[in-house]
This record gives structure tokens, C-alpha cells and sequence, in this order.
């Protein structure tokens, strides 16, 4: 069973480790901790038994409910900061459980309007109230926390209170609309976006798990229909986030307002940005938040950290791999903790220990090696283009003038029919077992489908190294007004990437054996692009059907070596299903309005000529 990734730091900070005299760790102390507007907030303080003198305070600021009793022992995945002694504050959002008000789960913060409330100012009130009423503080505080938690610890960046003297946020999202949960570019993020929106907003005193009457919630999807069906069969408008995102289609005032980000433009507290390569909710927020406070930061204290990890697969007791890909016998989650998380607030709040000597820390997959880097990106990575060819090759070298023959590879797609995003059964995102890894999947499950196209490299005659940001430049058309177009860049593994080392006298072959890396296809970066927001994200257009347009789609950060005797592939898409919704195909004023009949296949092409030469843009290091 998974949960939301503060859930799971909810419950580890109840079950534990034993401390070595038996002796509960921490004294529990549950507060209601009255804001500016008069509402009170359910707070609970974690103080450690054995303090003996002042100690900084860590504030996580949550939407998921706080701890109900002390832990019995030190939560393993705390240990780390909880031996440099620190108090522990843990507080509901407004409007969720026992904290009064209306939780509205937006990201809105007025910075102009003296009398506005929102997790900014309600993270400055709570600080001012804890330093005055929490008794054997050193003056100093830290706030941190995973995906919600991040992001509420993020938004106190927007007017840090001037005790807060560090924080981490840690996959926190940045702009909604354009990125993260509930939407790619525009394209909604269906099944995250409703089943989340229930999650919070169905009822105040619980984590809410919509009841799918099938396993497999790409059935459920599908059968569902259009999007409108949502509020008509099932919702009845009680949840208003899920309102709010289809009455905004597109990029308007109330996602701009959303985008807290846009109104960071310098390192107010020192910050540690961590980030995880396989995030399958909030991988782009971090990198977002880290440029943003890099527009003016002349005390370097803005760094970014970034690993082979799942949503808050640094906060897993371990880290020695993610899915079925070892990591090199590291445990990259308590190395960070261990070596980067906890000097970093060791030297901030106890002044001690010395300040990152680096912007940039990743661990990069494929060395499996840790990597420190003075500027991200890197500035001596090289710009190298990979083409996808019309005969399904990927190469470095551009395609020639044509001579005669197809200048595209062309695919139906049809909303009747779309390409799974991962493979069936799909099980609820919450609290579903699988969601969490999928994005690390062997894409060898859509390699039969006759609407994926396919484009693979010879094997690699050195290792290719990838450190900074991607993209893909496709040149695409469509039968259709409207499209969609989801690009991947895979590692192939060789086909003897792993030897079976199971010997089948043993006995019957226990899971861990049942899966190898032989020929495996791993993504390593994955994005969608919505037609009608190619050319404008606030006022959408229709595309012309047949006509090929370039399509630009960003595909995030990443630190990667494709090594020796692997090879690269690139395969492309129109569907993706059901994390993405379906485009009709057909132009429509809003597609969340759109009728059963509006939803037709297209015929789609990339193209591959001299003059329309689709290729991915991948920094590449020097060996
Ligand atoms: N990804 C979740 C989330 C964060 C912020 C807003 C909405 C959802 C989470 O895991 O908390």
C-alpha cells in the first residue's frame, strides 16, 4: 500500500527505532497556534527528552494530519537529524483536521494585500508565536518537508519570517499548470488530478481514496468518457479544486496566480532544492525554485540536490536502487541524509560544520557515483543533437538532403484505444502499490503497439554522458486540429546486461530473481506536448490538419551515463493514458467540455528530412 509521501513521514515518525536507554525520545505537546486572521492551527511539538540546553527548531507544515503521540523511538529515517538535537513542530494547514479555516489547495499568496492569509503568511505567524512560546529555543528555525510539505515550505520564501534561517523543500511543485501534479504544458494529468482533489478536498478530516469500481483504473478511465462526466456522474461539484482546474482550461490569471514561483526572484534563506529524477508527481518544481532563487544570489546559499529517486525516495530507509536498477551498492537516501541533509542544517541552525562548497550535488545513475558540481548546468557540457530517422534509427549525424522515399514515419492514434502509461492493471494512484515506480517501467510493454513509434541507436562504443537540461525538437503533424505528442529517451540495456544468477536447484525462483535487466528499456526522461498550446499556453489554437509545425518539449534535468554497449531509444506517442487525459483530436474551446463524439482518431507523422530533421538536444560531458 502507498500513501502520499508525507503519510509515509506521518506514520515513520510513529514507528521507530528504539532509543538505547528505552527512554521515549521526544515529549509530545499538541497546541493550536492562532494566525493573524484568528484562525488556530493544529500544532504538535516534539521536544527531545534529553535536551539540555537552547536547540533550533524544524517546522513541517503539512496537509495530512499530524502525529496524534510521541514516537516510541527515534524514526529511522530521522536519525540523522535528530542526533544534532532539534525541536520538532509539526502543524495541520488551515482547513485540514483540527486547524480552523478553508483549506483551498492553491497556491495563492497576495503579497500586497495587508490583510490576505495563505501558507506564507501562516508559515511567518507560526514562527513568530513558536519562538515566543516554545520554551528553550536557540532563536534560530528550519523548515522542511516532501511534495505538500515542500512547497509550504518553499512558499515561506516568498516573506521568510527573519528567524527562519534555512530550509529544504524538497519536490515541492512551482506552477501547477505548467508542470508537476496536475498538468504537463496544459495537458491535464487526469488521474492524478481528480483522485488527488478527493484525496484532500472530500473531507477535512481525512485522506480521502475515491472507491473505483474496477482494479484497473485504465478501464474505469476509459468507460468514464468524457471529462465532463466527472462532475456529472460522480462529483456533483462538491470538490472545488477539481471545479476550478476545468473551468481553467488554459494558462489564465487564476494559474498564473497559482504559480507561487514567479514571484521568487532572489535566495531570501539559504535553501536545499532536492529533486528526484524519477519523481512521478513533482519532478520539475525543485529545479523551478532553484533557478528562480538564482536571479539574485550574490551569498551562494541556493543548491540543488538531485538522485535516483522515486516522489521522497530520499526519505526511504535505504536507497540501494529504484525498481530493478541497483544503484552501485550505494545507499543514495542515507547518504544524502547523512552527508548532504543534515550538515547543511547542522550548519545553518547549530553553526557548525562548513557551508556546501558546491551549487549543485547529484547522484548520477549509470556511474552510480555521486557528483558535485560549482554551477548546474554544467557549463562544459556540449550541446549534441540525436536525430530520430526515417527508417527508426537514432543518430548523430543530421539527415541528408533526401533523395527519394518517406521524409516521415506516420501512426494512428485513436482515443478509443490509448497507449497505457504504464502496464495494465493500472491500480489507484492512492493508495495503489505501483504508482510509484512507474516511471522507471521497461517500456518493452508498448513495444507491439502499432501507434508508438520506435527509434533506437547502435549499441554506444563509449559511455555518453547527459548532465544538465534535455529537450526534444520534433517536427509532427497531425490529421487531426488538435494532438498530442509524448516523447521518451530511453537506456537500452545490452542483452546480457545481467546474468540470471538463480539456480534453479535452489528451488522455486523468489521475486527478486523474476525480473533482469536483460534488454531492458529504461526511461530516463519523459514528457507531453499538447497541440493546442504549441504556440500560446493562454490562448489556445488549432492545429492545421496535415500541416507539420515544430514542437519544442522540454524534458527537465537529469544526470545520466549511457554506458558503453547500451544503446539509446526514442519512442513517441499521441496517447498516455490515463495520467494524461485524452486529446480529442479535434479542436474544441475547452476540452473538459468536450462530447463523446468530439473524441476521433488522427493520423499522426514526425518527420525526418534535412529540412525537418527531428532530433532530442542532450547536453553531453566530456569524457
Ligand atoms: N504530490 C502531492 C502534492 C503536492 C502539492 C500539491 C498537490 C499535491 C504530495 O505528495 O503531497
Amino acid at each position: 500500500m502507498r500513501l502520499p509521501i508525507s503519510l509515509v513521514l506521518l506514520l515513520a515518525t510513529l514507528s521507530c527505532a528504539q532509543t538505547p536507554s528505552g527512554t521515549p525520545p521526544f515529549k509530545y505537546q499538541e497546541v493550536m497556534v492562532p494566525v493573524r486572521d484568528g484562525v488556530h492551527l493544529q500544532t504538535v511539538i516534539l521536544t527531545p527528552t534529553n535536551q539540555s540546553g537552547p536547540l533550533p527548531i524544524l517546522l513541517r507544515r503539512t496537509p495530512y494530519g499530524v502525529p496524534d503521540k510521541a514516537p516510541d523511538k527515534v524514526p529511522q529515517t530521522m536519525k540523522e537529524m535528530v542526533q544534532d538535537g532539534y525541536i520538532f513542530v509539526i502543524q495541520n494547514l488551515r482547513g485540514r483536521f483540527k486547524s480552523e479555516g478553508t483549506f483551498l489547495l492553491s497556491s495563492y499568496v497576495n503579497l500586497q494585500d495587508p490583510n490576505a492569509t495563505n501558507e506564507t503568511t501562516d508559515a511567518y505567524d507560526t514562527i513568530e508565536w513558536l519562538l515566543k512560546n516554545v520554551p528553550n529555543n536557540n532563536g534560530k528555525v528550519g523548515m522542511y518537508g516532501v511534495s505538500y510539505d515542500g512547497l509550504t515550505t518553499a512558499m515561506a520564501l516568498l516573506h521568510p519570517h527573519p528567524a527562519l534561517k534555512a530550509i529544504s523543500e524538497q519536490a515541492s511543485p512551482a506552477d501547477q499548470w505548467m508542470n508537476d501534479d496536475f498538468h504537463r504544458y496544459g495537458a491535464l494529468r487526469e488521474s492524478y488530478a481528480f483522485e488527488y482533489s478527493v484525496l484532500e478536498q472530500a473531507d477535512k478530516n481525512k485522506n480521502t481514496h475515491f472507491e473505483f469500481s474496477d482494479y484497473d483504473t485504465y478501464e474505469w478511465y476509459l468507460g468514464l468518457g468524457p471529462l465532463s462526466n466527472i462532475n456529472s456522474k460522480y462529483l456533483h461539484n462538491s470538490i472545488p479544486f477539481w471545479n476550478e482546474t476545468v473551468e481553467h482550461p488554459n494558462y489564465d490569471d487564476f494559474w498564473k496566480k497559482e504559480a507561487w514561483v514567479s514571484q521568487l526572484h532572489a535566495s531570501t534563506v539559504p535553501n536545499l532544492n532536492v529533486a528526484g529524477f524519477w519523481d512521478q508527481e513533482d519532478p520539475w518544481g525543485p529545479w523551478q525554485i532553484f533557478r528562480h532563487a538564482e536571479e539574485h544570489d550574490p551569498d551562494h546559499t541556493d543548491f540543488m540536490v538531485a538522485g535516483p529517486w522515486y516522489h521522497g525516495g530520499w526519505r526511504a530507509p535505504k536507497g540501494d536502487s529504484i525498481g530493478v536498477l541497483p544503484l552501485g551498492g550505494h545507499e543514495t537516501a542515507r547518504e544524502f541524509r547523512e552527508n548532504i541533509e543534515a550538515p547543511f542544517f547542522r550548519y545553518y541552525l547549530h553553526g557548525e560544520g562548513t557551508k556546501p562548497a558546491w551549487q549543485a550535488s547529484t547522484f548520477q545513475t549509470g556511474s552510480n557515483t555521486w557528483h558535485t558540481y560549482a554551477a548546474w548546468p554544467p557549463p562544459q557540457a556540449k550541446t549534441t543533437n540525436v536525430y530520430l530517422d526515417c527508417d527508426g534509427a537514432l543518430s548523430f549525424t543530421a539527415p541528408m538532403a533526401a533523395a527519394k522515399g518517406k521524409s516521415y514515419r506516420e501512426y494512428v492514434s485513436d482515443p478509443a484505444d490509448p497507449v497505457p502509461y504504464r502496464e495494465r492493471p493500472i491500480s489507484p494512484t492512492y493508495p495503489g502499490g505501483d504508482w510509484r515506480l512507474w516511471e522507471m517501467a521497461d517500456q518493452r510493454f508498448v513495444d507491439h503497439r502499432p501507434d508508438v513509434l520506435t527509434y533506437v541507436s547502435a549499441p554506444l562504443d563509449r559511455d555518453l554522458t547527459v548532465t544538465g537540461a534535455l529537450m526534444a525538437d520534433l517536427f509532427a503533424s497531425s490529421s487531426g486540429t488538435d494532438s498530442d505528442f509524448i516523447v521518451k529517451l530511453i537506456d537500452v540495456f545490452p542483452e546480457n546486461a545481467q546474468k540470471d544468477s538463480w539456480n534453479p536447484e535452489a528451488g522455486p525462483k523468489p521475486h527478486e530473481y523474476a525480473e533482469s535487466l536483460n534488454g531492458y528499456e529504461l526511461p530516463i526522461a519523459m514528457e507531453v506536448r499538447r497541440g493546442r498550446f504549441n504556440k500560446s499556453y493562454e490562448h489556445p489554437q488549432s492545429l492545421t490538419p496535415n500541416r507539420p509545425e515544430e514542437w519544442k518539449i522540454p524534458l527537465r534535468d537529469h544526470d545520466h551515463v549511457f554506458l558503453r554497449g547500451h544503446r539509446l531509444m526514442v519512442q513517441v506517442q499521441s496517447t498516455w493514458f490515463p495520467v494524461i487525459d485524452r486529446n480529442p483530436q479535434k479542436f474544441v474551446p475547452s476540452i473538459y467540455q468536450a462530447g463523446a463524439t468530439d473524441f476521433v482518431p488522427a493520423t499522426e507523422r514526425v518527420y525526418c528530412s534535412d529540412k525537418m530533421p527531428s532530433h532530442l538536444v542532450l547536453p553531453v560531458m566530456p569524457q
